[in-house]
């Protein structure tokens, strides 16, 4: 049985706690943090009456706690992703690895000094069904080699948003379902946005980012942050001799009196409920097996490098270079 200690119980925290409480075998939450304390309270009494604590390092440093779910504010998940290698505890760190590419490189050098993976980032999409369907048609070969990855991301609004949180926050996932579903290198970005508001252009209301891959295959991602009727996720790739897409929707097609109908979800927890329960359960089976999987902290390193650039490219008005990183050993 391992024993997991949650950071964070906004949305993200809160459901990471219900699915290792309850849907997730050989896994227990033995202790939950936050700043606020009743929110804290109230997660860990649906898990059995877990520990409550309102220090992030404590938690990381107690001794009934084996692993920890980070899903705190973007801002801190560098540096308690680094308290958690530290203390030789693996953790799923929420995306993004960091805020800026200094504090992702520090975690990698951290954990490369370590010399063993510890971290999984929370690139959900890999555990989705439909994201897995369309990368195994890929990986058959059947449609030949994966030339152009499209991807369309809608968000409900939370309010006006800024270009670095759209693509830090948002569209990071989009970067990395482009370097998973095609493989290579990242070269050069290019992205424009429509501001949210004219007056403001730090504002972002829609971020659409070209990435040219260095053996010049292509992606365009269309990242809408407000996209005011729910929220979606659709990628296509096409390959030499085809393609494979999904329009992203989980709900049924209905077709009644002369209409046709599908329902939309309103966020990420509803669209990808299968996805997270499917990536506790590997993550805690990585932790069985010892053998750590899925996205990585150099998955999580690269998407913060190519965010910036693509934040650069956009301020500039410009494409913009992305340097080529040697990859440590570990992330063979
Ligand atoms: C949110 O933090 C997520 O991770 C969602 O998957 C993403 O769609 C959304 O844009 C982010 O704000």
């Amino acid at each position: 049985m391992k024993r997991i200690g949650v950071i964070g119980t906004g949305g993200m925290g809160g459901r990471h706690a219900h699915n290792l409480a309850h849907s997730t075998a050989h896994a227990c939450v033995t202790a939950v943090m936050d700043v606020d304390r009743a929110r804290a309270a109230a997660i860990a009494a649906a898990c059995d009456g877990a520990r409550v604590f309102t220090d992030a390092e404590a938690l990381i440093g107690d001794d009934q706690v084996d692993a920890v779910i980070i899903a705190s504010p973007d801002r801190t998940h560098a540096s308690l992703a680094q308290a958690c290698i530290r203390a030789g505890k693996p953790a799923l760190c929420e995306k993004p690895l960091a805020t800026t590419v200094a504090d992702a490189q520090a975690v990698v050098a951290v954990e490369v000094a370590a010399g063993r993976r510890l971290i999984q980032l929370g690139f959900m999409r890999e555990f989705d069904p439909a994201h897995r369907q369309v990368r195994d048609a890929v990986a058959s070969g059947a449609l030949g080699r994966p030339l152009y990855f499209r991807g369309a991301h809608s968000n409900l609004s939370g309010g006006p948003r800024t270009i670095d949180d759209v693509i830090v926050n948002s569209a990071i996932h989009d970067i990395h379902s482009a370097r998973w579903l095609l493989g290579g290198q990242v070269e050069r970005v290019f992205t424009q946005v429509v501001p949210a508001d004219p007056a403001q252009p730090e504002t972002c209301r829609l971020a659409l980012i070209e990435l040219a891959f260095d053996d010049h295959r292509l992606a365009l991602i269309e990242m809408n942050a407000d996209a005011g009727y729910g929220y979606e996720v659709r990628i296509e790739v096409v390959c030499e001799r085809g393609a494979a897409a999904s329009d992203g929707l989980q709900e049924l097609h209905v077709r009644q009196a002369q209409s046709h109908a599908q329902h939309i979800e309103a966020d990420w927890l509803q669209r990808f409920d299968v996805a997270y329960v499917a990536e506790a359960q590997a993550w805690v089976q990585g932790l069985l097996t010892g053998v750590a999987g899925g996205p990585s902290t150099w998955d999580g390193y690269l998407s913060m490098v190519i965010a910036d650039a693509c934040i650069a490219s956009a301020r500039a008005g410009q494409p913009r270079t992305v340097p080529v990183l040697p990859r440590p050993a570990i992330y063979a």
